[in-house]
């Protein structure tokens, strides 16, 4: 009874850390933060469709939301902080899509799916975020 208990507890600790690509761990709330160190946080939200999240800037340099145009959900509208409605458009018009310290962006999500967004400058640095958006 108790190994049985034990494996059972393994079980759950390997299906927690499970490194699957497609595998987001995710925190359920419709504020995400851009914070301190060059991160989005939490960098896995779930909200339900037709929630709006916004997005806000808690550190001392600026950031933007970017969605990563390619892997949108079908059917989905592109979101970009600044009104991009392209990601190329986005990467081209750095400045327009900036967020400074303490303002927000806000989008509300009309399509279930899974989107995967970043920061144009800090991309590199590994700012990045996925939103899941559910039924
Ligand atoms: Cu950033």
């Amino acid at each position: 009874m108790k190994m049985a208990a034990l494996s059972m507890v393994l079980v759950l600790m390997f299906g927690a850390c499970g490194s699957d690509e497609g595998q987001v761990e995710t925190v359920r709330t419709d504020e995400v933060d851009m914070a301190a160190g060059q991160v989005f946080d939490p960098s896995g939200a779930q909200v339900q469709v037709g929630d709006t999240v916004t997005f806000v800037n808690t550190s001392k340099e600026a950031h933007t939301v970017t969605a990563y145009g390619s892997e949108l959900p079908a059917g989905a509208p592109y979101f970009a902080s600044g009104g991009a409605t392209s990601e190329s458009e986005a990467r081209e018009d750095l400045t327009g899509g900036l967020i400074r310290e303490g303002e927000s962006y806000s989008f509300t999500f009309t399509e279930t799916g899974t989107y995967r967004y970043f920061c144009i400058p800090h991309e590199g640095a590994g700012m990045k975020g996925t939103i899941v958006v559910e039924e």
